[in-house]
């Protein structure tokens, strides 16, 4: 029952019932610690700590938590007072004591918020989390210095180094949340604070607490922090805000404060955060406001490794799937695959074990594609054969309902044609999964010339449901990732048959953040992939590009890379990475026969050439619309090729060099090669007008 509604703003509530002083956060949808819900909180702890009637103080959030933390859209502007540090020495020094309940998420300042409060009760199902450090930052409130006065020092470290959620079963076992409640997050905390007022639930200011943070653990973390690749400044300075929770929180909130400050300036802060933001940009197209229709069951053809992962993330989020294969022992191995991956979700921890058997429950596996007919959503994930597919879509067109999605898995087939094979070419869309699709995040959502927004809609809805990142596509022979890696694979090509080794380049570039250089990721998808592609592209390449013949020699020794034992790399040994010596004498013999005296590279040059081409070719793609905007394209290899999530995508990166120098490089590598490097029309728009990459992503 509210007795008094005392002041009611957009962010925030402060009510009191009796002796209880209540303050609701409701900043929709993450209920984020902007500047409104800081000075709204500052005031209404002063203002009920004035207020004789009310004995104690509970903090909870509306909607679906009680915080994500703070406002990341502040981060990079002129802070906003008052700092929220100040605000959570406010609530941890009021003189009537604060309780916190922690409902959906305490993220970030969101948790620190709570670990300001005098005692914190959990709703379940609940999960808290000290995420800074993903966001190449510390958490900056408080919670380096609290956090380990409440639970064992290894512990803090862990979860604020690691920036992993914790389930509210394991806060309550280690001491960060005193007990588990029940009710809605406003009923829990008026029971809370009658729990404080009888004694039940005990307070303390954390702050108060005095700790000797063991420099045994301190350093074994530093160490083991120090082996990581990439070695980001984050974690670190997490470790030595920490070691600071050893002196008096105020001079401890110091030296926090000092740490978070030098990071919020790092490179490292605003790549993070812009890849972040990236993976929620792209989720707004312009199908954005179509209604999608709905998806209750799916139909996958192709029980091959594309077809079993995508028909096991279809299951793993929740829709139901009738795989077709062409015989019943093909579809018999397809659903054994399946339930393999979905038993591994349980082994990893991923899917409880009665999940598992619902979903199993969910699958069948057929063959004849009338099984197809009631579907909502079929995707065609056969063989890369265009006569093949375009007769599947002919059938389809006969056999779906009206309505049904029909999708495409092609990974460079023109979707325009498949869609022209059917009477509904609105309905038909391309869905590249990546692979494993089960696993890999990524997913580009290809919208052909007539394909309708709502179908475009359906697709982002599900990929939604499958927790992936859906990015739109235009049409075009390799969509956004693939047609942009053939340009950076080629000038890999290049600087090869000039003069760097491969076992060179893959360093300098797993060096520069890439967990993998584009000759071990070669060996490891099976080079026989990019041979089939360059076949493919034989009969259009111009006269005057320049052709790289080794990667064409290696696999016709039928080394396709690890599956083969062997390709640039021999596998003999699965841990070790030792240069195939026969390869390296095919280089050789290339070089000899272009003619080439090879020349040293740097690591910095292999970098610069290989990090131009992909920006250019991505900067093409930009430009002719294919990617909506520059953010899609940094999504897309933030989410599928494994681009160094600190700096935030190609064209984020893009952003730090500069569009003139890029243009300036690019002119330069034209002197030697002026076919292939050539100057994109918006780079040069872009130097001319001094804009950036990001300024296209505001537009
Ligand atoms: N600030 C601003 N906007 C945010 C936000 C935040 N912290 N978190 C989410 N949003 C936006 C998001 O961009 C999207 O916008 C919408 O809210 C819904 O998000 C001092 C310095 C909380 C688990 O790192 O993990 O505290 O696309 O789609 O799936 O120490 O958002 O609709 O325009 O993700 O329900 C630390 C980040 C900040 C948590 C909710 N906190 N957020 O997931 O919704 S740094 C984090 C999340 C900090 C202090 C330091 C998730 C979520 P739009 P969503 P969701």
């Amino acid at each position: 029952m509210m007795d008094h509604p005392v002041t009611e703003q957009k962010s925030l509530r402060v009510e009191t019932d009796g002796e209880v002083g209540l303050i609701a956060l409701d900043n929709q949808p993450v209920n984020a610690l902007g500047q409104a819900v800081r000075q709204g909180l500052l005031d209404a702890v002063a203002e009920l700590n004035a207020n004789d009637a009310v004995k104690v103080i509970a903090i909870y959030g509306e909607g679906k938590m009680l915080s994500g933390g703070a406002d990341i859209r502040e981060f990079g502007k002129t802070p906003q007072p008052p700092g929220l540090p100040d605000v959570l020495n406010g609530i941890e020094g009021s003189a009537k004591p604060v309780v916190a309940v922690i409902h959906g998420v305490a993220f970030g300042g969101g948790l620190e918020l709570a670990l300001s409060a005098h005692a914190r009760v959990g709703l379940p199902g609940a999960r808290v989390g000290l995420p800074e450090v993903t966001l190449g930052l510390l958490p900056g409130a408080g919670g380096t210095q609290r956090l380990p006065r409440l639970i064992p020092l290894d512990s803090a470290i862990e979860i604020i180094t690691s920036g992993r959620h914790v389930p509210v079963a394991e806060a309550v076992e280690l001491g960060l949340v005193d007990w588990l409640a029940e009710g809605t997050p406003r009923e829990a905390a008026i029971k809370a604070a009658r729990d404080v007022l009888s004694g039940a639930l005990p307070t303390r200011r954390t702050g108060e607490i005095s700790i000797k943070p063991d420099e045994a653990v301190l350093n074994a973390a530093r160490e083991k922090l120090a082996k990581k690749r990439p070695a980001l400044a984050a974690p670190l300075k997490c470790v030595d805000a920490i070691a600071a929770s050893g002196l008096p929180i105020a001079e401890g909130l110091k030296a926090e404060r000092r740490l978070f400050l030098e990071l919020m300036d790092s490179p490292d802060r605003q790549g993070l955060i812009h890849a972040f933001q990236a993976e929620r940009m792209v989720k707004h197209i312009p199908e954005s406001a179509a209604q999608p229709r709905p998806v209750e069951s799916a139909g996958v053809i192709g029980g091959g490794t594309m077809g079993v992962g995508i028909a096991t993330a279809l299951l793993q989020a929740g829709i139901p799937v009738t795989l077709i294969e062409m015989d019943p022992n093909h579809a018999k191995t397809a659903h054994e695959r399946i339930v393999k991956n979905l038993d591994g979700g349980v082994k990893r921890g991923k899917m409880s074990a009665e999940t598992r058997d619902q979903r199993v429950a969910m699958l069948t596996a057929e063959t004849g594609l009338e099984h197809l007919s009631q579907v909502d959503v079929v995707i065609e994930a056969v063989f890369e054969d265009m006569k093949v597919k375009t007769g599947i879509f002919r059938d389809l067109d006969r056999i779906c309902k009206p309505g049904a999605v029909l999708g495409t898995n092609t990974s460079y087939l023109d979707v325009n044609e498949i869609a022209a094979a059917t009477s509904r070419p609105q309905d038909v869309i391309g869905l590249h999964f990546f692979s494993p699709a089960h696993i890999m995040r990524l997913l580009e959502v290809v919208v052909a010339d007539k394909t309708a927004p709502d179908v475009v809609a359906t697709a982002f809805a599900m990929a939604g449901k499958m927790k992936k990142v859906a990015v739109r596509s235009g049409v075009c022979d390799g969509f956004i990732g693939n047609r942009i890696l053939a340009h950076y694979r080629m000038v890999a090509d290049y600087m090869l048959l000039d003069g760097a080794s491969f076992e060179q380049i893959d360093r300098a570039l797993e060096d520069f953040g890439f967990a993998m250089g584009p000759f071990a990721v070669g060996d490891l998808a099976g080079l026989d992939i990019g041979w089939a592609t360059r076949k493919r592209k034989a009969p259009t390449r111009p006269a005057e590009e320049r052709y790289v013949r080794i990667a064409d020699r290696i696999c016709e020794q039928g080394w396709f890379g690890r599956k083969t034992g062997r390709g640039y790399y021999l596998y003999d040994d699965p841990k070790s990475r030792t240069p195939n010596p026969d390869a390296v004498a095919i280089v050789d013999a290339e070089r000899a026969a272009e003619g080439i005296s090879s020349r040293t590279f740097s690591d910095d040059e292999i970098v610069a050439r290989y990090m131009t081409a992909m920006i250019s070719e991505a900067a093409r793609v930009v430009e002719e619309g294919i990617a909506h905007r520059p953010v899609d394209v940094d999504a897309v290899f933030l989410f599928g090729y494994g681009f160094p999530r600190h700096l935030g995508g190609p064209l984020n990166y893009a952003d730090r060099i500069g569009a003139a120098a890029l243009v300036e490089r690019i002119e330069g590598y034209a002197k030697e090669d002026p076919h292939y490097w050539q100057v994109p029309k918006l780079l040069r728009e872009l130097a001319q007008s001094g804009r950036s990459f990001a300024d296209l992503n505001k537009e």
